[in-house]
């Protein structure tokens, strides 16, 4: 509804709407217990969003081994199943998905507990842009220009205490829009996933706040996803609302559904296959080039050192 409002308003302006038809919207306006012109303004100021913001400035340490997906592709062919399994599909899904306004949540084992509006969250922290590998457990793989900001930045604002080990994060639940939530029972929603606190202090570790220099759309978990390029793709949860700090190793969605295939690490690894399929290989969507899977999906000097093996 305040989209709608916001969008009249914006229109109105940059058609230099006539006096006359401008009064009689004031008119209407006060007839419906608006405080006039005045006190609508803060309120379209804050629904501003955060569109202004892209592109960010491309952070030039991260570079890619490979060609840059194409937008259309990687904006068009998504797991999200809360939607549908689908891949193609999922795309034509998210219309009646609102992700304005949008709250997340911050809780647990931190000194500064908080709940944000997104839009401030994201203008919070300086965004950037960076070009990461992106390998499903599927083994389709992708090259993504990423825009976001460090999961450290939030970390230390919130403050973990000395007992918080974990992060976990939750996905929107809305099944009144998201059929895959009631056609698919067996998975426990909402999704949910987890790092241990070194990992999301890591500086690969980003919240993902849009990609190809745009805000992210909403079938790559707009407003707000993480991005863990060491992991596959199951670990980078989107439209996160909740952020938990625990002492507890928490449960994740994939790792509960079937802990013989998705370990609740899930770091990308060609040397541990799945029950089902190899993964010594990247599979380049679209093109279906095959590209050697690498280690860690190729961020081993970035992470090795958070693990005493190669943790499943
Ligand atoms: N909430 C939620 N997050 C999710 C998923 C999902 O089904 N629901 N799928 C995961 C998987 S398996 C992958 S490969 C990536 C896909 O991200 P993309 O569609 O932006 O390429 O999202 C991950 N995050
Ligand atoms: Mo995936």
């Amino acid at each position: 509804m305040l989209t709608r409002v916001r969008k009249a308003w914006e229109i109105a302006e940059s058609n230099a709407i006539s006096e006359r038809a401008y009064f009689s919207r004031r008119k209407w306006m006060q007839a419906l217990g608006f405080a006039g012109a005045a006190g609508l303004l803060p309120q379209a100021l804050q629904a501003k969003g955060t569109a202004d913001l892209y592109p960010a400035k491309r952070n030039a340490k991260y570079t890619l081994d490979r060609p840059v997906t194409d937008e259309r592709v990687a904006t068009a062919y998504n797991n999200f199943y809360e939607f549908t399994l689908d891949k193609q599909r999922v795309v034509d899904m998210v219309d009646r998905f609102e992700i304005d306004p949008w709250k997340v949540k911050v809780k647990g084992l931190v000194n500064n507990p908080k709940t944000y509006d997104v839009d401030d969250l994201i203008r919070r922290f300086p965004l950037e842009e960076r070009l990461y590998r992106f390998r499903c457990v599927e083994t389709w793989a992708m090259a993504v220009p990423w825009t976001g900001f460090p999961m450290s930045a939030l970390i230390r604002e919130v403050d973990p205490q000395p007992a918080a080990r974990f992060m976990k994060m939750v996905t929107v639940f809305r099944p009144e829009v998201m059929p895959g939530i009631v056609s698919q029972p067996h998975y426990d929603w909402p999704y949910v996933e987890a790092l241990t606190l070194e990992e999301a202090m890591n500086e690969l570790a980003l919240f993902g706040t849009g990609m190809f220099g745009k805000p992210l759309p909403k079938q790559n978990g707009a407003p707000l996803r993480a991005i863990i390029p060491w992991k596959y793709g199951l670990k980078n949860i989107k439209s996160i609302v909740q952020i938990e700090f625990t002492k507890k190793r928490p449960a994740t969605l994939w790792n509960k559904a079937v802990p013989s295939e998705y370990g609740w690490y899930s770091n990308v690894n060609p040397r541990r296959p799945h029950p089902r399929w190899s993964q010594a290989m990247d599979r380049m969507i679209p093109t279906g080039e095959l590209r050697p899977t690498l280690l860690y999906n190729g961020y081993e000097q970035h992470v090795a050192e958070l693990y005493k093996g190669n943790e499943f």
